[in-house]
Parts: structure tokens; C-alpha cells; sequence
């Protein structure tokens, strides 16, 4: 190894680990921009990254075709009894799926160097943060986590002073034999993945994919998954929220944490600038948020993570020029295709499609090819501080006070644009009964429509009865200081199949009415659902919408509502007896208001 480590408890679990898994090198990170150079000159030579010549310091990667999102089947939370776990996770015992996976760690990195990347999740040094430490045998790991965490030297100096670490285990689960030559994109087959987490003891153990959530351990596994554990049991949020700050043409400011699904809009409404006049809008977070109680008695909010790991289909300047100015330069692109003259291109970067293009299977594309030339999941890697947007106070240890919470999803019909709870509980229920259509975010079908809690359904490390109960128990707490809940929907379609709303900047118009609601400006109109905006109250200066389209948008058709009620008893009965009585409640309060 090229330097030492004082605390005990990593240089134990490095040897063990090095033990285990067989790694011909070990290497010590410290985060500096020579170490990046190191590990992409490597991956330079080894032909998995591509360089970009009209973007500086940005490189392409290709992944291999099985491998291109989070796998959620082979994501497992191990508790020691499954109840712990809840209906929503996979689960098998610690003992057994420890032994099956010490099984494939064995020898794992033959041919590989080992690489030990000390982070801070949050600012360094700060009492909200957590420092992890992820051995990954990837270059690209590496690299990514340089941009999406804070890896550094002086967290290995208060690693020596003392400090505790969530140790992080990943591997691709490509060993090399002597003298084999590498592949592009080394993983193992899917049945042999395994991303785990036994959050009874912090701990994070990853086999075989190389892909964003599945690898980069900082983020969905410690952040979400172990956080929200640790968070259930010490009274604050861990969340799947972009958290934004939006400041009206009097200067006043408000703070929201929006939680929508995978691949359903969080990043686009972070950088998002208002098409009203007089409105700013700077971004904090994209993907995750944690929230504590502060001295104020409200809750706070940081974003732990330091960059963007971002769907590349879909931006462009028209959607998001924020996201499209992040990415000029010191960029790691993956699955993007690439343009003859040495850029990355995806559908809907621009209207002009090239007459041809590298697919990101690393084909020839053109188009009347089959197929989209970059992956739906392909993605940016960015840092944060590039953002032109981002807000002075996105490291501020303190956080910042959340006013407004919004939940959502993809839905195509039956969800009106934007409606308000009536109460705290009834905002959890809202977050409860959340459903979207699936994304390319996660292997496996596409577009049906799933119930995905507070859009945590892939994250949360415990029990999801317990998490609704938990969310009750902090409204307990926040009393009259907590945020407003508002539910919205950008994704609703007309008969043709083509969206009513144009969303993107536009969505500033909606979150304008939510801003007057919590400042009692205007009153709302109370349905069977919910508070919805009057008519006049969302502002449409300046846009060409019909009145018929508004109308579309905001119906709320109450047989369909009525048919969403087996489902959302469904959904609740697989709770059992962890199912709060409140959401009961609140269920049975949405039948009687629909009659
Ligand atoms: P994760 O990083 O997977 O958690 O996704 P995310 O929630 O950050 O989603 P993102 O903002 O990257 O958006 C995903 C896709 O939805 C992109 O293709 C966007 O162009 C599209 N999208 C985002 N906001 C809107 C909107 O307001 N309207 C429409 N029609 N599409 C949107
Ligand atoms: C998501 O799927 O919600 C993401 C991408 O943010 S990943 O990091 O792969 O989980
Ligand atoms: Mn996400």
C-alpha cells in the first residue's frame, strides 16, 4: 500500500479484505486531482474511457450491455429477522448471504489493484456528515467518487484521530488470470450481482456490477439505504429529494425537497429557472436529501453528495441549460453516444440528429438504425460546483429550512397537475400511496405502474411500515413549523398520447401557487383528494394553453379515483400489522370524501 493508515478498524478491515479478495496492489486514496489523472490515464490505456475532444477532461465510457442501471432484484437489505426488512426489500439472512458472497469475493480482485477511497458524505468535519470508506477494484469507481463524494486526505485524518467509518465493499467481480487480457467494461453476469446492506451494523457489501448506484456505494446504499436506518433510529430524514431554493420578486425565500422516482424529473426541477418573471431559482441538491430538527424547531436540509449523477436523454437547452452548462467540462460520461467530431450525444440533446454517430453499444449508428444511439439510463457524472446555479448555501453545514415538500411520479392519467394535503397526515398518506410508471433507472419492465413510497421504495433500509410510522412521529414533532405537503404530476397525457403540460421551467408556475398557499395569499378549492389551485390562481402568463388542456390537467375524475382504492388497499395490506393507523385512517377518510 502506498501510504498507512492509523485506525484500527480500517487497517483490519483493508487486510481482511485484501485476504479475501486477492488484489495484486493496494492503493490508498487521497482525492487530489493527480490521483484522477492516475486513474484515467489508466483507463485511457486500457481503452474503457474515451476522450472527448470538444469537452475538456471529459471522457466517454461504454458499459457492457447488461449492465446499465441499478439492479433492484439482486439488492438485498439484511436484517437479522426479515420482518426488519419489510414487504418492499429482498432479503436473506446475514450469516447465509455473507457466505455466499465471501464465496465470490474469494480471489474476486486476482490481476486488480485494490483501491481504498476514504469520503465524507456532507461537508467534511461536519456534525451532519458520515465518513465512508468504499475498497473498490474499479478506476471508474474511483473516479466517479472523487466527483459525487468528497474523497480527501483529511478524511483519513480524522479517520487516524479516531472517527467511526461505514465500510463499503465493492467489486466488479471480473478477476483477471495472468496474462488475460481485460474487457471495456469488466462485471459479472446478473445472477452472480448482489448489492447488500446490513444496516444493523452499517455495512455495505457489493458484487459485480460497475453501474452508478450498484458501485458508487456513497450514494443510494450508504446515503439512502443505511442512512434512513440510522435515521429511523436516531429522529431525522434520510430522502430521495432534490432540494431547491426559489426566491419571489420581493426577495423572500423558500426552501422545497421534492421526492420524485428514478428517472421522474428531481434533477430538472433543481437547476429548473422560472419561465415568471421576477423568480429565482439556485439548486442545492438533485438526488438526496438529508433532514434534521435544527434549534429553531424546523427541519433543515444538506445534500450529502458533492455531484450530479445525471440522465443524459432528455437535457438539452430547452429542458435544462443549467445541467447543459454544468457539463462543459470535467465530465465522465457514460453510455452517451459519441458524434464523429469527438462530442457525446443522446435523443433530444438538440433537434439536429447527426447523420451518424457511435451508439453507446460502440456501433455504427445512423438514423434509420435501430434502436436509441445512447442508452435511456446513459448519464453524467458532474460536479456540483459547476452548476451555475447552485445556491452559496449548498454546503452550509446548518442546512437550510425546508418550507414545502412535494411528492410525485410519472403518471399518464387520472393524477391532476398539482393538488395540496389537507394536513400533515394526510401529505404522509400522499408520500404512502405515491405511484409512478417504471423508468430505465432499474433493470427490468419498463412504463407499468408501480406504488413507490415517498419514491423510496428501492431505498429505504427497514421496514416500510415503520418509515410511514416515522414520518408520522416527526409531523409530532414539527407541530406548527412543519413544511406544507403538495403533490404534483408533470407527466399527464391527452388521448393522443401527448403531455398536457409543458413542464420544465414551466413548473415554476406551480411552484408560485404553492409558495402564495403557504404564505395564505390565495385560498384553494377543496376536493375529494385534496386542496386543488382555483383557476385563476396558477399563473399562465405568457403561455399558450388552452383552457381545455388546464381543464384536462386539473380534472379529477372520481370514478377513476375510486378505482385507485382496492389498489391502494392492496398496497397498504402488504404492511400487516407495521401499517400505521393513520394512513388507515386517512384511507378511509378518501373513500368517504369520493363518495
Ligand atoms: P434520477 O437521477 O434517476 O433519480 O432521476 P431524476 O428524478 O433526477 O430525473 P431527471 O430530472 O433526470 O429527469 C428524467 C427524465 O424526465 C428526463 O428525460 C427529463 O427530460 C424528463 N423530465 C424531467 N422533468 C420533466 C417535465 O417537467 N416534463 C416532462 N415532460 N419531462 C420531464
Ligand atoms: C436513481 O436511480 O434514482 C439514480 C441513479 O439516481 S443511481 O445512482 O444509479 O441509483
Ligand atoms: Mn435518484
Amino acid at each position: 500500500m502506498n501510504s498507512a493508515v492509523k485506525n484500527e478498524k480500517l487497517n483490519n478491515w483493508i487486510k481482511e479484505v485484501a485476504e479475501m479478495c486477492q488484489p495484486d496492489d493496494i492503493y490508498l486514496c487521497s482525492g487530489t486531482k493527480e490521483e484522477y489523472d492516475l486513474m484515467m490515464a489508466k483507463l485511457l490505456a486500457s481503452g474503457s474511457a474515451i476522450p472527448l475532444k470538444k469537452r475538456p477532461n471529459s471522457f466517454l465510457f461504454r458499459s457492457d450491455p447488461s449492465d446499465v442501471a441499478r439492479v433492484e432484484d439482486r439488492t438485498y437489505i439484511s436484517t437479522s429477522s426479515k420482518d426488519e426488512a419489510g414487504p418492499t426489500n429482498n432479503w436473506v439472512a446475514p450469516a447465509e448471504l455473507k457466505n455466499t458472497m465471501k464465496g465470490l469475493y474469494k480471489g474476486c480482485m486476482k490481476g486488480r489493484t485494490m483501491y481504498v477511497i476514504p469520503f465524507s458524505m456532507g461537508p467534511i468535519g461536519s456534525p451532519i456528515s458520515k465518513i465512508g470508506v468504499e475498497i473498490s477494484d474499479s478506476p471508474y469507481v474511483v473516479c466517479n467518487m472523487h466527483t459525487m463524494t468528497r474523497v480527501s486526505s483529511k478524511v483519513l485524518e480524522l479517520l487516524d484521530a479516531g472517527e467511526d467509518f461505514i465500510p463499503c465493499l465493492h467489486s466488479i467481480g471480473a478477476p483477471l488470470a495472468k496474462g488475460q487480457k481485460d474487457v471495456q467494461w469488466p462485471c459479472a453476469p446478473i445472477e452472480n450481482k448482489y448489492i447488500s446492506h446490513f444496516p444493523e451494523e452499517n455495512l455495505i457489501w457489493s458484487y459485480g456490477s460497475g453501474y452508478g448506484g450498484n458501485a458508487l456505494l456513497g450514494k443510494k446504499c450508504l446515503a439512502l439505504r443505511i442512512a434512513s436506518a440510522m435515521a429511523k433510529r436516531e429522529g431525522w430524514l434520510a430522502e430521495h429529494m432534490l432540494i431547491l431554493r426559489l426566491t419571489n420578486p420581493e426577495g423572500k425565500q423558500y426552501h422545497i425537497a421534492a421526492a420524485f422516482p428514478s428517472a421522474c424529473g428531481k434533477t430538472n426541477l433543481a437547476m429548473m429557472q422560472p419561465s415568471i418573471k421576477g423568480w429565482k431559482c439556485e439548486c442545492i441538491g438533485d438526488d438526496i436529501a438529508w433532514m434534521k430538527i435544527g434549534t429553531d424547531g424546523r427541519l433543515h436540509a444538506i445534500n450529502p453528495e458533492s455531484g450530479f449523477f445525471g440522465v443524459a436523454p432528455g437535457t438539452s437547452y430547452d429542458t435544462n441549460p443549467m445541467a447543459m452548462d454544468t457539463i462543459k467540462e470535467n465530465i465522465i460520461f457514460t453510455n452517451c453516444a459519441l458524434t464523429d467530431d469527438g462530442d457525446v450525444w443522446w435523443e433530444g440533446i438538440n433537434d439536429a440528429v447527426p447523420s451518424h454517430l457511435i451508439d453507446w453499444k460502440g456501433h455504427d449508428w445512423t438514423p434509420d438504425s435501430q434502436g436509441d444511439a445512447a442508452h435511456p439510463n446513459a448519464r453524467f457524472t458532474a460536479p456540483a460546483a459547476q452548476c451555475p446555479v447552485i445556491c452559496k448555501d449548498w454546503e452550509n453545514p446548518k442546512g437550510v429550512p425546508i418550507d414545502i415538500f412535494i411528492f410525485g411520479g410519472r403518471r399518464s392519467s387520472v393524477v391532476p397537475l398539482v393538488y395540496e394535503a389537507y394536513s400533515w397526515d394526510h401529505g404522509v398518506f400522499l408520500g404512502a400511496t405515491a405511484a409512478s410508471e417504471t423508468t430505465f433507472a432499474n433493470i427490468g419492465a419498463v412504463g407499468h405502474l408501480r406504488r413507490d413510497p415517498f419514491a423510496m421504495k428501492p431505498f429505504c433500509g427497514y421496514n416500510m411500515g415503520d418509515y410511514f410510522q416515522h414520518w408520522f412521529n416527526m409531523g409530532e414533532k414539527l407541530g406548527s413549523k412543519a413544511p406544507r405537503i403538495f403533490y404534483v404530476n408533470w407527466f399527464r397525457k391527452n388521448q393522443d398520447g401527448k403531455y398536457l403540460w409543458p413542464g420544465f421551467s414551466d413548473n415554476s408556475r406551480v411552484l408560485k401557487w404553492m409558495c402564495e398557499r403557504v404564505d395564505n395569499k390565495v385560498n384553494a378549492e377543496k376536493s375529494p383528494i385534496g386542496l386543488l389551485p382555483k383557476e385563476a390562481d396558477i399563473d399562465l402568463a405568457g403561455l399558450n394553453i388552452s383552457s381545455e388542456n388546464m381543464k384536462e390537467l386539473m380534472e379529477v375524475s372520481l370514478k377513476e379515483w375510486k378505482a385507485e382504492i382496492p389498489d391502494i388497499e392492496n398496497h397498504f395490506a402488504t404492511f400487516g400489522k407495521r401499517l400505521p393507523e393513520s394512513l388507515k385512517k386517512q384511507l378511509k377518510e378518501l373513500a368517504a370524501r369520493l363518495g
